[in-house]
């Protein structure tokens, strides 16, 4: 066995020796050191640095910077732990002693209050009763007029139950421990988050505005250099991972990349039976509209509104999903305090925490103020419609998969327009060339003319 290196701050820190130890863990540490760096000398510091170089955060970060500016030709792996992942691909040469490695793999666990509270959160927990203004309703009871004139008109958010019993999806991925998904699946390397987790860390004090089409351009750029993982060892870094919040599969291409067999294994439900941009626009024409989700427990979807003002439906093959929803402008006084008199009309993010501190702290305080969203929790084999506008937030209670698509229809199609008419004029101009064919949606879009001649009039 290798000797245990002694402790020597001064050596290890020269002149900084003189700052206190948790100076170091965000202040310096994080933003300035690389990986490498961490595990030879930080470790020699003191024992509190080596707590801290455990980090399974400070090695997450690290790892998803590196990977971000150099990549690699492959898919990403998870082996067991960040630190040890990291170690995997980038500096397995250069350390030599393991020993540190292995002999306090588990010290920063005590360190982490946020780690901690991860491990006393029971996910369960955090289902309680639904609010009661989203029914439950069962699609075989329902007729598409029934549904078209209850929920789509008023565009108000319900859970549809018995929607999903004929889908291979549902039937079958679930099975033997995702046996099949595996087998059908286990190679197709899908896109996660991971890299808009790095984009996130970067320091910004503007509040997300409505992108222009040149920075929506410049983010789809970013988006294509998304961390891929495996299907198989995505579930297993879902089994292993100890994360707060966890990397999320998140795949608007899963139909293309699993050359259309996906495709085969739902189907969309008849209460949903238009869309317009499927109508009008070829493929390459519409923007990125239906997703694969996976997600471990603890990960989830922030306060946001859909891409475009589309609305959405949410059909859920595996897990438990806990949802909130405001609508556009009945939001609570602790968010708007959060954007400070931005218009929310122009927001698509909210400003706030991720959905497991969200759900474990803020919401406690927007309870008290009497200004609770509406909530349910989605089951497994429930579909949920999500109509246009409506803010939302999603934490997986356990682990889920979920398939997702978006669409614009004629009750939301003025959101959209008006959306599209702010971001991306071209494509506003192609929709409304292509829908005067349909009267009714004609007559909606002469209305929404009118509506913005005077503001054109005012900014000519
Ligand atoms: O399942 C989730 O995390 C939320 C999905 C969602 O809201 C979306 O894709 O827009
Ligand atoms: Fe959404």
């Amino acid at each position: 066995m290798p000797p245990i290196p002694q402790i020597n701050r001064e050596k290890g820190l020269g002149m900084l020796s003189l700052l206190p130890d948790d100076v170091f863990t965000y202040g310096i540490l994080l933003p300035f050191l690389n990986g490498c760096e961490v595990a030879r000398s930080l470790t020699t510091v003191s024992k509190a640095m080596l707590v801290i170089s455990e980090a399974p955060d400070l090695w997450r970060r690290l790892l998803l910077e590196k990977w971000k500016k150099y990549g690699l030709q492959t898919e990403f792996h998870f082996l067991n732990n960040w630190k040890q992942t990291f170690v995997y691909y980038y500096c397995l040469k250069e350390l030599n002693n393991r020993y540190l490695f292995e002999k306090f793999q588990n010290f920063g666990k005590q360190l982490y209050l946020r780690w901690d509270l991860v491990q006393k959160t029971q996910m369960k927990q955090l289902v309680y009763p639904d609010t009661g203004e989203i029914d439950r309703i069962d699609a075989t009871k329902w007729s598409v007029e029934q549904f078209t004139e209850t929920y789509v008109k008023t565009q108000r958010p319900v859970i549809i139950t018995n929607a999903l019993h004929d889908w291979k999806a549902f039937n079958e991925w679930n099975k033997d421990d995702g046996k099949l998904l595996l087998e059908r699946y286990g190679d197709v390397a899908f896109r996660t988050d991971a890299a808009d987790y790095v984009m996130k860390e970067e320091p910004s004090d503007e509040v997300q505005q409505t992108p222009t089409p040149s920075e929506e351009e410049k983010k789809k750029k970013k988006r294509d250099k998304a961390v891929k993982m495996r299907l198989r060892d995505f579930l297993q870094y879902m089994k292993d991972n100890q994360d707060e919040d966890p990397i999320y599969t998140f795949d608007y291409k899963f139909v293309e990349r699993t050359r259309g067999r996906m495709l085969e294994e739902y189907s969309v439900p008849k209460f949903f039976p238009e869309d317009l941009f499927e109508k009008y626009l070829s493929l390459s024409q519409r923007p990125h509209f239906r997703w694969i989700v996976i997600g471990c427990a603890r990960s989830g979807s922030g306060w946001h509104m859909d891409p475009h003002k589309t609305s959405a439906w949410n059909a859920l093959v595996k897990g438990t999903k806990r949802w909130a929803f405001y609508p556009m402008n009945m939001l609570p006084d602790l968010i708007k305090e959060e954007i400070e008199g931005e218009d929310v009309e122009n927001l698509y993010n909210l400003p706030l925490d991720e959905p497991l501190e969200w759900f474990t702290e803020d919401y406690y305080e927007i309870c008290q103020a009497g200004q609770k969203p509406w909530e349910c929790t989605q089951f497994e084999g429930d579909l949920l419609y999500v109509p246009s506008t409506w803010w939302h937030i999603v934490l997986n209670i356990e682990d889920t998969i979920s398939i997702t698509p978006n669409f614009c229809d004629r009750y939301n199609f003025l959101h959209v327009m008006k959306d599209l008419y702010k971001t991306d004029l071209k494509f506003f101009e192609l929709m409304k060339e292509k829908v005067m064919q349909d009267e009714e949606l004609k007559q909606q879009m002469l209305y929404f003319e009118q509506s913005v001649q005077p503001t054109l009039q005012k900014s000519a």
